[in-house]
């Protein structure tokens, strides 16, 4: 079980705790546990496994709690949760996540009119009787019916980064069965999309029964869906993500590839193609439809060719002008994890990262990175311990010492994440943000402004000439928040003119900002960065999620600012 997964168990339990009106003490106390445990940077499961270690030790977590998650460990639920559940139906805590409704407004919802369910209450929004409820208006309604349909969208989905570990996992125990050649990712995975709704795997060679039944008795497995001569689905873990595996025969792996990788509009837009040269195309190969003649299959390269394209990496098959710019050779070279020079955005134990500058740099020069970006928090976020005036002075200055006897291994520049205030005025004063190198400015609070108003807060934020970086720009975390509303176009035109950078936030709940913008982003003469957010060492592995996220969005290493040398990075931020 995975800290997340715990954490949601608490946080859920809150919510219910608050639409049943119940002790705000205990409400705060599982919150806060579940936002200690969802950051901690080892597994919760692990400690509870260890006699002779406590989970007390994660911050926020007393004795009481204690008990409590090792109610969960042994059985995926506690006390107070089923208690909670027996009075509400599960279905209550799905309207917890429709955006805009509080636990109270839910109380009132199903006190007033018996409505416990997303369905329930999409149909009393249309109806327009949430506004016969007291606080609750037309605009309210408005955002029910937006957010409900956010909602269906995300649900059954999973995060790539979760998808992409099970993917791995199950790519290199599939590997390991007798005859297997290659074993690869196709679907939404291959092409990079920030939530999954399933994991489809490709084998080549082997057995396929063999290959079958060694895949569907993995002990993860937990229900077998299907399994017929060479396809298998089954569900896996607690999570219930769902893994499919085809076996191949080499002569069409390509077009198995190429199909199984989609997008569907890709394919059909593909499949359209063929048609006019007289050819058909499948998941067994590309043949001429008159003859059943088969020209290719064996590699996707080939398969692209006969179709007079060239080959289309899997991020941009969306069809969205790939096959256009492949007919005309004019695929952009899109930017790769080892055009990276540098991380731009972490945090450290100054704030609320739970490493050191000297421990994260160290990581940084691992990777083979040639310099980072250090940038804790600033003041507003005072339960992080954020950096005020005197401290981001002493931090420049230290880091300045740290450059001159080149003691951290890597070159290091000076940074902060600032908050954006309410009104657009930066968190901490000019003249402390002018010591540092690489001022991130980002929004973490008064997230539900009007778009008018946030944009005037963004452009003000931009005004700022230290700023160089935009972060996480929309705001969103996946399957749980839309980013805020803006007009992201005209702030993307701002920043392009003074040279601020949009961060394309690499941590995997964030991907942000995604494809389609950093599109629109870019035909406004945008730069980016690629960076990930980091708050422990390890998260620094998160780049390649990032980079994927630029892929998406066309992006060649010339868009992205830290794939320069260090010695002609600074100069690319910042004209006015
Ligand atoms: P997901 O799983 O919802 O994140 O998205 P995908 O793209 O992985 O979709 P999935 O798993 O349903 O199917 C994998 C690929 O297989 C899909 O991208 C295109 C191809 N495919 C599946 N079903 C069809 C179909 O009915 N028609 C066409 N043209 N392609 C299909
Ligand atoms: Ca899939
Ligand atoms: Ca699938
Ligand atoms: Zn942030």
């Amino acid at each position: 079980m995975e800290n997340a997964e715990f954490a949601r168990l608490l946080a859920e339990t809150a919510d219910l705790m608050e639409i049943a009106a119940e002790d705000g003490f205990r409400i705060r106390s599982y919150r806060n546990a579940a936002a200690a445990i969802e950051g901690y940077p080892e597994r919760v499961a692990d400690i509870l496994a260890n006699p002779a270690r406590s989970v007390t030790e994660i911050p926020g977590v007393g004795k009481g709690l204690s008990f409590v998650l090792q109610e969960i460990r042994e059985r995926g639920s506690f006390e107070r949760r089923d208690e909670m559940l027996a009075r509400y139906p599960p279905t209550a805590l799905e309207m917890l996540k429709i955006q805009g409704l509080g636990p109270k407004s839910i109380a009132l919802i199903i006190e007033h009119y018996r409505v416990s369910t997303i369905d329930g209450l999409e149909k009393l929004a249309r109806e327009q009787k949430l506004r016969e409820l007291p606080r609750m208006g037309a605009k309210l309604e408005e955002k029910v019916l937006r957010s409900i349909a956010g909602y269906r969208r995300s649900a059954g989905r999973f995060l790539l980064s979760f998808a992409t570990e099970a993917a791995d996992e199950f790519k290199a125990y599939l590997a390991e069965s007798p005859g297997v050649e290659q074993v690869e990712s196709a679907g939404s995975v291959r092409r990079g999309k920030e939530t999954v709704g399933d994991v489809d795997l490709l084998v080549c060679g082997g057995d396929p029964q063999e290959v079958l039944s060694r895949f569907t008795s993995h002990p993860r497995v937990t229900e077998v869906l299907a399994k017929g001569g060479n396809k298998a689905s089954a569900k896996i873990g607690l999570e219930g993500l769902q893994v499919d595996v085809r076996v191949l025969p080499r002569e069409s792996y390509g077009a198995a590839m190429q199909y199984f990788t989609g997008s569907k509009v890709h394919n059909v837009a593909l499949r359209t193609r063929a048609l006019k040269f007289g050819l058909t195309l499948n998941e067994y190969g590309l043949s001429k439809v008159e003859s059943g003649e088969r020209v290719a299959g064996e590699t996707e390269e080939e398969i692209y060719r006969a179709l007079g394209l060239d080959w289309t990496p899997p991020e941009l098959r969306e069809n969205h002008g790939e096959i256009e710019a492949a007919e005309k050779h004019a695929l952009p070279r899109l930017v790769e994890l080892a055009d990276i020079r540098g991380d731009l955005h972490m945090h450290t134990r100054e704030t609320d990262g739970r490493a050191t500058l000297l421990e994260m740099a160290e990581t940084a020069r691992l990777r083979g990175y040639e310099y980072i970006a250090v940038t804790d928090h600033s003041k507003a976020l005072a339960m992080a311990n954020g950096l005020d005036e005197a401290r981001v002075v002493a931090f420049a200055k230290q880091v300045r010492a740290l450059n001159a006897e080149g003691k951290a291994g890597i070159r290091v520049f000076s940074g902060l994440e600032c908050d954006i205030r309410r009104d657009g005025t930066m968190d901490i004063e000019w003249d402390a943000l002018a010591e540092l190198d690489l001022v991130i400015a980002s929004v973490h609070s008064h997230m539900n402004l009007e778009s008018a108003e946030m944009t005037d807060r963004l452009l003000r934020a931009l005004e700022c000439p230290h700023v160089k970086v935009l972060g996480h720009p929309t705001g969103r975390i996946l399957l749980h928040r839309e980013g805020y509303a803006y007009d992201f176009d005209k702030v993307a035109a701002d920043a392009a003119r003074r040279g601020v950078a949009l961060e394309i936030n690499a941590s995997p709940e964030r991907l942000d900002v995604h494809a389609a913008l950093i599109r629109a982003a870019k035909a406004k003469g945008c730069k980016f960065t690629v960076a990930t957010d980091a708050h422990h060492p390890k998260h620094l592995a998160n780049m390649p999620f990032g980079v994927k996220m630029a892929r998406r969005g066309w992006l060649e290493a010339g868009d992205v600012l830290n794939t320069l040398p260090s010695g002609r990075f600074l100069p690319a931020f910042r004209n006015s």
